[in-house]
């Protein structure tokens, strides 16, 4: 019988704050009743986030998706049109393409950050192509300067699902400072959370006019309705948690540097098995842990890990398995577009993203790496 852990350990844990934190500013909300519609709470989160994320323009949304979704809409492009974009990646990612009656184009990744692959994406592009979405998957940073080139030569729209990339800087500068808009996950997975939450961040001020209609039905006034908008709204419970989240973030990641360093001390120079891209000039989102695991030089598969981790209470995820082309909906080419991906493909199959939070203590850890160490699929 082999040991377990008392207590599940899962892939993610949210960030709360305590409830002797909260409460004041529940008061706060009941008291004035203002409890939704672009409040008080929601207007200080969206100013913290724009110092917090370095860039004008932040607007809050009720979750990741409709930010997408919004985006997306935002850009007005082609209808039909074709948007470039990972198979590896969540799938609200191809879907908020779809739903917008665009058609998702895969292209590869690259082998070594699992980002896309900017040669792969230049040979998907045709004279339907009108944007190209990159997504920091891990936390690991797109090619952004490639991207842009490709934008700027085809004169594409680039935007960034970066809701793995929260607050994470490339050579100093904030990842929301590339592209048109990069858009964040506040879901209670993600390493600063509002239970369930999303943004769109962009360099260009100009931007939240728009935005702002499009995540209130195109109201302007009680007069006035001048654009197709949506519901896309934050409450003032989930901004409330937001402003005493991102005052913890910045602890939950030194926590979670700690846990990086103590896995990295024994998946290390193990033998077929790779860690995330090394991006030296890169400040790390710490929003997941995967390795990738090659069996015929580990001598055991991703899946044996993850079986051998799961009896012994670890809930290890296979973030992102299936890619979205395996999907019964993008089986079809008349809805998306799927190049040749071989990395992808390989990848699928090779990637396991370990418990990354605070709350994985040091006998989770010991026990994972006794699973990586003793050789055994038991
Ligand atoms: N783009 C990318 C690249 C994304 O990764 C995501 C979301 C999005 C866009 C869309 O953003 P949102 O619309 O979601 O804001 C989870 C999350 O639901 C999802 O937000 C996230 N990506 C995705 C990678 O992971 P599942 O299906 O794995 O969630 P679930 O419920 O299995 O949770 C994983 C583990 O987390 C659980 O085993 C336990 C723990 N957990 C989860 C929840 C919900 C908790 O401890 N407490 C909780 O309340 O999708």
């Amino acid at each position: 019988m082999e040991p377990k852990m008392s207590d599940p350990v899962y892939v993610a844990s949210p960030l709360l704050p305590d409830l002797d934190q909260l409460a004041p500013l529940l008061e706060e909300i009941w008291s004035s009743k203002h409890v939704t519609n672009h409040g008080p709470m929601h207007q200080k989160l969206e100013a913290e986030l724009s110092k917090h994320l370095g860039v004008p323009t932040t607007m809050l949304f009720g979750n990741g998706t409709i930010a997408l979704l919004t985006a997306l809409k935002f850009l007005d492009l082609p209808p039909k049109s074709e948007v470039i974009t990972t198979p590896l990646t969540f799938a609200a990612t191809a879907h908020a393409i779809a739903w917008n009656g665009l058609k998702p184009v895969f292209a590869d990744v690259d082998h070594t950050t699992l980002t896309l692959d900017p040669e792969s994406v230049e040979l998907a592009i045709t004279e339907n192509t009108s944007a190209i979405i990159g997504v920091h998957v891990y936390g690991t940073l797109c090619d952004v300067d490639a991207l842009a080139r490709l934008g700027a030569k085809y004169n594409l729209r680039v935007i960034y699902d970066a809701a793995h990339a929260f607050g994470a800087r490339k050579s100093g500068i904030p990842v929301s400072q590339f592209g048109d808009a990069s858009i964040f996950s506040f879901h209670a997975t993600k390493l600063f959370n509002t239970l369930e939450g999303g943004l769109i961040a962009s360099p260009n001020e100009d931007y939240k006019e728009r935005i702002y209609f499009l995540r209130n039905f195109g109201i302007k006034n009680e007069e006035e309705v001048v654009d197709i908008g949506i519901n896309g709204k934050m409450n003032e419970v989930q901004a409330a948690i937001g402003l005493l989240n991102l005052k913890a973030v910045e602890q939950e990641k030194a926590r979670r540097r700690e846990l990086r360093a103590r896995y990295t001390s024994f998946l290390s120079g193990l033998d077929g098995v790779r860690l995330a891209a090394d991006q030296p000039d890169v400040e790390n989102a710490e929003q997941y842990f995967p390795v990738i695991l090659n069996k015929a030089q580990f001598g055991r598969s991703r899946d044996d890990i993850y079986e051998a981790l799961k009896r012994r209470n670890i809930f290890a995820r296979k973030y992102f398995h299936p890619i979205c082309t395996d999907f019964v909906p993008y089986q079809s080419e008349q809805i998306v577009s799927t190049k040749n991906m071989p990395v992808a493909e390989e990848v699928k199959s090779q990637v396991l993203c370990l418990p990354y939070h605070s709350g994985v203590g040091v006998d989770a850890v010991d026990m994972i790496a006794e699973v990586f160490l003793n050789g055994t699929t038991a």
